[in-house]
């Protein structure tokens, strides 16, 4: 029985400590924007491990989204956010790569033009 809530006890402690781990590393929100088959920004920069928003504004009246990869050679998705018509924006919610590291976004539907780096640090 004792040993029972011993466990139920260190339980409890690590899911504390996941908690303030978790709350450590943050969130940050980040403004994008698309005008004119292009993104207003060329660099993304967030924390590590941090929980990242992306308030994405398609600004034109064409398709357009942001996904972002391990490198330019866009195999290796990190995040793949859903493509939205124009004139519409939308709220992207993933949480970064643990380590630090520059990585790669782009438009899926324009990976020519709109294109920028993913930094983690
Ligand atoms: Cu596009």
């Amino acid at each position: 029985m004792i040993q029972k809530m011993l466990w139920i006890a260190l339980a409890a402690i690590a899911l504390l400590a996941g908690n303030a781990l978790a709350q450590n590393s943050g969130t940050v929100t980040i403004a994008l924007a698309a005008r004119n088959s292009a993104f207003d920004r060329e660099t993304i920069t967030v924390p590590a491990g941090a929980r990242v928003i992306i308030h994405f504004e398609n600004r034109d009246r064409i398709p357009h989204n942001v996904s972002v990869y391990e490198n330019g050679r866009a195999v290796k998705v990190i995040y793949y956010g859903r493509i939205i018509n124009g004139l519409q924006d939308v709220q992207y919610e993933f949480t970064a790569p643990a380590q630090p590291g520059t990585h790669f976004f782009r438009c899926d539907l324009h990976p020519r033009g709109m294109i920028g780096d993913f930094v983690v640090e």
